[in-house]
C-alpha cells in the first residue's frame, strides 16, 4: 500500500487541496506542518489523531514542523459557538514549554513558535501586506465565521484566519513548507492559507484535514466523565486511559484501532474477526489500550495499568502504593475517618450502613472486605496498619460497591 492508500484506508482523509497531493505524499521529500495553540501545557487525545497522521508522514520520508502558536493562541481560534476568554501572556508562554517538551519527547517534530514572527509585524504592514489579499466576503463565507454571524463575534476572533495564513506563507518562504495538515476544523483556515500564498507569491500549496474523531453517535471522542484526557500521565494516569479504551464501543474499536495505532492492515483485520467473533475476549480494546499507552508512556506505564485492573478485578489492594490508590480510584468520594474505630463504627462512619445493625450484619455475611481481605471479626480495631502508607483505606461491599477511606 503507498501512503495515501493507507491514510484513505485508515479513514484520515477529509478534504483534500488538490489532487495532486496524492502523488506528492506517496514520493516524500515534503516539509509540512501541523499547528496548536497553547491553551493548555499538555496535549489531549482530541490532540493526538492529528499529531499521529504528521508522525505518519514523518515515517514516510516528509519533515514535519510542529508550530506552536504563541502569537494566534492570544488571540484565539474562533469556535463554532461562542468567544473564548482570552490567556494571559504568562500562561500561554508556560503551556508553550510544556508543550515543547511533550511534542519533542512523543514525536520527535521540530517545533517553531509563530509569536517569534508575529510579534514584529505592526498593525500598517498587517493590513497591508496580508489584509489587502481578503475579501471579507471570502471570509464571511468560511464555514466557522457564518456559524458564528448569529450569535456575534469579534474583529480580533474574526482576524485570526490572517495569522494562520501568514503563518503558512511565512513557513513557505522560510522552511520550505509546501503543505498544512490539521482536523477538519482547521479547513477555512488551511485554505486561507494556501490562497493567500497563491495570490501573493503565485506558488501552490497543499493542504488536507482529516475527519473530527467521534462516537457512534457524533459526539467529540476523547473525553472520560466529561473530562480531556490528557497525553500527560502526570494530569491523565495510564490507569485511567487503559479503563478508557477497554470501554470504548465495540462498533468503533477497529475504526479507533486505525486511526491510533501503527498496527498494519493485516493485524487489524485479524483484530477485527476477533471482535466479530468473540466480542466478550475484548482483544481488539486490548491491543488499542496498549498500543497508545505504549506509543505515549512506555511498556512499564502499560504493564501497570493492567496490573492496576487486576488487582481491581481481583479485590487486592494490600500491595499498592498510595499513587495506586489514587489512579485506581480517582473519581471516588473520598470519606475523612479516624484511626483506631471498631469495624462496625467505622463502616457507620464511612457511610456503608445506616445502624451498627446494619452494620453486623454486613460483617456477618461476610458482604465487608478491607484492602481486600474479608472481614469476620465483629471486634475488629480499625488502627493505622489498616492504612495503605498511612493514608488510604478500601472497602469493598458486596460484589460491587467501593468505598475509600482517608486518616483525617
Ligand atoms: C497557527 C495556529 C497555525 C496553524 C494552526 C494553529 C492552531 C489551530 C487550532 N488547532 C487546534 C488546537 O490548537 O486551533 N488554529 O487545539 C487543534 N489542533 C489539532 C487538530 C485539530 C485542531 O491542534 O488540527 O483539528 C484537533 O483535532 O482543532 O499556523
Amino acid at each position: 500500500m503507498t501512503l495515501f492508500e493507507d491514510l484513505k484506508w485508515r479513514g484520515l482523509i477529509k478534504d483534500i487541496s488538490s489532487p495532486e497531493l496524492e502523488e506528492k505524499l506517496n514520493k516524500g521529500g515534503l516539509s509540512f506542518y501541523i499547528g496548536t495553540d497553547p491553551t493548555a501545557d499538555s496535549l489531549h487525545i482530541g490532540h493526538l489523531s492529528s499529531f499521529l497522521i504528521s508522525k505518519r508522514l514523518k515515517d514516510a520520508g516528509h519533515h514535519p514542523i510542529l508550530l506552536v502558536g504563541g502569537g494566534t493562541g492570544m488571540i484565539g481560534d474562533p469556535r463554532p459557538t461562542t468567544e473564548r476568554s482570552m490567556i494571559s501572556k504568562e500562561q500561554v508562554s508556560k503551556n508553550i514549554d510544556g508543550l515543547r517538551k511533550q511534542v519533542e519527547e512523543l514525536f520527535g517534530f521540530e517545533v517553531v513558535n509563530n509569536y517569534d514572527w508575529i510579534k514584529d509585524i505592526n498593525v500598517l504592514d498587517f493590513l497591508r501586506d496580508y489584509g489587502k489579499y481578503f475579501n471579507i466576503n471570502y471570509m464571511l463565507d468560511k464555514d466557522i465565521i457564518r456559524r458564528r454571524l448569529d450569535t456575534g463575534i469579534t474583529y480580533t476572533e474574526f482576524s485570526y484566519m490572517i495569522l494562520q495564513a501568514l503563518d503558512f506563507k511565512y513557513l513557505h518562504e522560510y522552511k520550505n513548507v509546501d503543505l498544512e495538515c490539521a482536523g477538519s476544523d482547521q479547513w477555512g483556515n488551511i485554505t486561507a492559507g494556501i490562497d493567500l500564498i497563491r495570490k501573493s507569491t503565485g506558488d501552490e500549496v497543499y493542504g488536507f484535514t482529516m475527519p473530527l474523531v467521534t462516537d457512534s453517535q457524533g459526539n467529540k471522542f476523547g473525553k472520560s466523565e466529561g473530562n480531556a484526557l490528557w497525553l500527560d500521565k502526570e494530569k491523565t494516569s495510564s490507569y485511567e486511559l487503559y479503563q478508557f479504551f477497554l470501554n470504548v464501543e465495540d462498533s468503533m474499536v477497529i475504526d479507533y484501532l486505525k486511526i491510533y495505532t501503527f498496527l498494519s492492515k493485516e493485524e487489524i483485520k485479524k483484530l477485527e474477526i476477533k471482535n466479530n467473533e468473540h466480542p466478550e475476549l475484548r482483544e481488539a480494546h486490548k491491543a488499542l489500550a496498549r498500543e497508545i499507552i505504549t506509543f505515549l508512556h512506555g511498556k512499564e506505564e502499560y504493564e501497570k495499568a493492567v496490573s492496576l485492573a487486576e488487582h481491581l478485578f481481583n479485590n487486592k489492594f494490600q500491595d499498592l502504593s498510595k499513587k495506586d490508590i489514587e489512579d485506581l480510584f480517582k473519581n471516588q468520594e473520598k470519606t475523612l475517618v479516624d484511626v483506631g474505630m471498631t469495624i462496625i463504627d467505622f463502616i457507620i462512619n464511612m457511610g456503608i450502613a445506616k445502624s451498627k445493625r446494619e452494620a453486623r450484619e454486613f460483617v456477618e455475611t461476610g458482604a465487608i472486605s478491607i484492602n481486600g481481605e474479608k472481614v469476620t471479626d465483629l471486634n475488629l480495631i480499625i488502627d493505622s496498619s489498616k492504612f495503605i502508607e498511612d493514608k488510604y483505606i478500601v472497602v469493598r461491599r458486596g460484589k460491587k460497591k467501593y468505598y475509600l477511606g482517608e486518616i483525617k
